[in-house]
């Protein structure tokens, strides 16, 4: 499996984040990535690719011109005015409160996010436009005929929305790069989100669409973030009615339920048989994960990836989360390696 990979994710480094009242380093670090990029290589996955560079134009698709522009000029605003630390929001338009874009800067990045999760430092722009591009260039490779890929994102996407950052996410790289499968001429494309998180982002973007099917396996947003969105009667809006399905969890979720959960998914899938499928591939499910409450083991992370190449679609797996730095890579590529062994035999009996 071809794997997409860019330095350029280093560029977005956070120095802290909120965590029960104190500021702690952020759990979102550039050493996730490499984990994973050094399990790739010790693994022998295949050829690590540099990603191409397709411009804007891809990512206007899922996200506002607006957006894109505040999040592109937000540090040069912020410099400017003799700053040098992260720029985090702290004010936002809820309930009783007016949805205007102020002109501040930080009015603006209260309009534009939906926590303080997601800081915006020196070089936060170059590394998400980066992951997105690389996420770009694995769907490119599938439209080239590659029977799989894998974008090794980051930061992480799938909380982004059209015109929202939040959960360390501010480039909906698995949404892009769906959209991007879509105007290639694919009627229809499945997204599957097994990160521990719901992909508020990801179903904001496609709710009100028949050509995209998001399922999402996710800890119960009653009890977890990003606890606004991941209910199971979201069922799709307009058009898009039944296109949507998720899948909650409660805390301490092992195998044997999140199993079940995915076989769910994967029917839902069958059923709506996607000419691709893209999977938002957060490992943080895994037991030792410092921020989430499942409890998945570094082989199940195997099987996971067999069951998915059952589905016996092109698969472009794209980097979502997965905190447990040390045991990301392992996790990760287990996925890919249960899927590369599994394909090639299916394909083999068929
Ligand atoms: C991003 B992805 C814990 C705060 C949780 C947000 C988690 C974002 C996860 N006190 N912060 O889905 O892995
Ligand atoms: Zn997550």
């Amino acid at each position: 499996m071809l794997t997409f990979y860019s330095e350029e994710h280093r560029l977005h480094h956070g120095r802290c984040e909120l965590i029960d009242g104190e500021l702690k380093p952020c759990f979102e670090m550039p050493a996730r990535a490499d984990q994973v990029l050094a399990r790739v290589r010790q693994r022998r996955l295949g050829e690590v690719r540099e990603p191409a560079d397709f411009g804007l134009a891809p990512l206007l698709r899922s996200h506002t011109d607006d957006y894109l522009a505040f999040l592109k000029g937000a540090w040069a605003r912020w410099s400017a005015a003799g700053n040098s630390a992260d720029l985090l929001p702290f004010t936002w338009p809820a309930r009783s409160l007016r949805g205007v874009r102020p002109e501040s800067l930080h009015g603006q990045l209260g309009y534009y996010s939906f926590d303080a999760g997601a800081p915006i430092t020196a070089g936060t722009w170059q590394a998400v436009y980066g992951a997105a591009q690389v996420a770009l260039s694995g769907q490119q490779a599938i439209a080239d005929g590659a029977t799989s890929a894998f974008a090794l994102c980051r930061p992480p996407g799938h909380h982004a929305g059209a015109d929202l950052m939040g959960g360390y996410c501010y480039l909906n790289n698995a949404a892009i790069a769906a959209q991007a499968f879509l105007d290639q001429g694919c009627a229809r494309v499945a997204i599957l989100d097994v990160d521990y998180h719901h992909g508020n982002g990801t179903q904001s973007i496609f709710y009100r669409r028949d050509d995209v099917l998001f399922t999402s396996i996710h800890g119960d947003p009653r009890a977890e973030f990003p606890f606004f969105l991941g209910y199971t009667d979201e069922t799709g809006e307009g058009a898009g009615e039944g296109h949507n399905f998720n899948l909650p969890l409660p805390a301490g979720s092992a195998w044997d339920v999140w199993s079940a959960a995915l076989e769910a998914a994967c029917r839902q899938i069958e059923r709506y048989a996607p000419d691709v499928l893209v999977v938002s591939l957060g490992v943080d499910t895994f037991k030792d994960d410092p921020i989430s409450q499942f409890r998945l083991d570094s082989p199940d992370y195997l099987r996971m990836g067999e069951r998915i190449a059952r589905l016996g679609a092109p698969t472009l797996f794209v980097m979502e989360g997965g905190y447990a730095v040390a045991e990301i890579g392992v996790n990760a590529v287990n996925v890919l390696e249960g899927f590369q062994g599994a394909f090639a035999s299916q394909r083999r009996d068929s």
